[in-house]
């Protein structure tokens, strides 16, 4: 049951649905993504309304579309539509070509030629803004999430001077020299200005968005509150986190066991070690293959001591920059294994597909080193998730200190994503550390999940738009 009364409006790039037609009929498959799930438990079923993008429905029938409207209506769902010339600028021109890597300082995979794709993106972040105003009623709480729609708050406040509207980022905030870089800087600013409440994951990504603030803008902020257009804004961090106990639950169930043992049972003699992510460059999933390279180098007498398994899951396969990036690892897999490789052994299996629910708990069961290396990641889920899963106390987490993820979880073995030298050497420590270190560690990692979930995350965003509303209600009538 709920625990907030407000009705909110979840407003993301994509619903969290998907909608497969077969035989002319639409099943819609619903999202079982921690944010969906812990929404609807702490808002209540009927009080989160969500309006995004329902993905790719140019092919779908008179009749399927029909079903479409009745099913994303039942489930309190708003769609926005976008055309195909939308979904290629908006979202993988401007949203993923630019602020996706510049965010992440990737500055090389930055577009250049994304003038024509920032039109698109404040056409389509109107075009949400549109959708929001169309099913607003005073009272309601706004909850505008990510990147792709960063000018939707300024757009909303135009139109709804009196609305309560709260924005989270889930990837990081770069440093105001990183930021500054982007020629749109002033409006994403001003859009994002546009919410009560800015919420980042960590409180480094807080501060230098106000840094932003006072470089860019000239906007000084008072510790997490800053004055603008006459309102108070606040800024905070807000650490995303997991459903644990349905991670608990889920990886005990006896064909997760069953996933676990059998990926045991095929690499007798291995340890193993696992990395399961899109397949993103943000990710690091080269210098990991790199770093599994420079550890045989250093240590031979690993060779067919233990067995890496990479799940890469398909990604913004319209996007260049992750054409490239799935050519290249497929060469460096093939390049690694060629080079170590045995009649009867070979260091890397590389797996280029999504996998199941029981496969993805069976692998972190399985696993006794878990990489998460990523080069920057808002938070990483992957990595909370694997502790959550580990009823047996036991598995190594080698976690990258550009992870949001870090800031929570300081007994992983932290490293360098970048220094393939210190990766190799926190590989080797991982797969010859003893079972007590082994414990302590994952004990205390465990114990964070447990205490800090989704649901805090939701909770406390949700007060914190609460209290500034307030004051900003009462400073109106001053
Ligand atoms: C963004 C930010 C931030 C992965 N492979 C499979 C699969 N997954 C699931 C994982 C996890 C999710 O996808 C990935 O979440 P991450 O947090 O690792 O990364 P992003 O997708 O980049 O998410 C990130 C997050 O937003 C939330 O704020 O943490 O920093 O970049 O839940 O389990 N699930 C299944 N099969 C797979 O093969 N079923």
């Amino acid at each position: 049951m709920g625990d907030v009364t407000s009705r909110y409006l979840i407003v993301s790039n994509r619903l969290p649905i998907t909608a497969v037609v077969e035989n002319g009929n639409l099943e819609l498959k619903a999202s079982t993504g921690g944010l969906a799930t812990a929404l609807k438990q702490v808002f209540g079923e009927d009080n989160a309304t969500w309006i995004g993008w329902p993905g790719e429905t140019g092919a779908l029938m008179r009749k399927a579309r029909e079903q479409l409207e009745d099913g994303l209506e039942k489930a309190g769902m708003v769609p926005v539509y976008l055309a195909a010339k939308q979904v290629e600028r908006f979202y993988e021109g401007f949203s993923n070509g630019v602020l996706w890597p510049l965010f992440h300082y990737l500055l090389d995979t930055v577009r250049s030629d994304a003038g024509r794709d920032w039109e698109a993106y404040r056409e389509v972040n109107e075009k949400f803004a549109e959708a929001v105003v169309a099913v607003y009623k005073p009272g309601d709480r706004i909850w505008v999430q990510d990147y792709q729609l960063c000018l939707v708050p300024g757009m909303l406040r135009k139109r709804l001077p009196q609305a309560s509207i709260g924005f989270f980022l889930h990837i990081p905030f770069p440093a105001s020299g990183v930021f500054r870089i982007l020629p749109w800087r002033r409006e994403i600013l001003q859009g994002l200005l546009g919410a009560d409440l800015i919420g980042f994951h960590t409180f480094s990504y807080a501060r230098q968005f106000s840094s932003c603030l006072l470089r860019i803008l000239g906007l000084e902020s008072n510790v997490d509150t800053v004055t603008h257009d006459g309102r108070l804004v606040r800024i905070g961090a807000f650490p995303i986190s997991i459903d644990t106990e349905h991670f608990e639950t889920a990886s005990a169930h006896p064909e997760v066991t069953a996933k676990a043992e059998e990926i045991r049972h095929h690499h007798p003699g291995c340890k193993i070690l696992v990395g399961v992510d899109r397949l993103d460059y943000t990710k690091g999933l080269k210098r990991r293959v790199l770093a599994i390279e420079h550890l045989l180098e250093k240590h031979p007498e690993l060779a067919g001591k233990f067995k890496f398994i990479q799940a890469a899951v398909p990604s913004r396969a319209g996007v260049e920059a992750y054409k490239q990036l799935r050519k290249q690892i497929d060469e460096l897999v093939g390049r690694v294994n060629g080079r170590f490789s045995t009649i009867s052994w070979s260091p890397v299996q590389y797996l280029y597909r999504g996998l199941d629910g029981h496969e993805l708990l069976g692998l972190y069961r399985a696993a006794d080193v878990m990489l998460v290396t990523p080069l920057r990641d808002g938070m990483n889920l992957v990595a909370k998730e694997f502790v959550a899963c580990r009823h047996d106390d036991d598995g190594v987490l080698v976690l990258s200190e550009f992870a949001g993820a870090a800031w929570e979880m300081g007994e992983a073995i932290i490293v360098n994503p970048y220094n393939e030298d210190e990766l190799a050497d926190a590989m080797h420590r991982a797969l010859t550390m003893d079972e007590p270190e082994r414990r302590f560690r994952m004990q205390r990692l465990r114990k964070r999940v447990r205490d800090w979930t989704v649901h805090e995350w939701v909770r406390q965003f949700d007060q914190a738009l609460t209290l500034v509303t307030t004051e900003n209600a009462a400073w109106h009538r001053t």
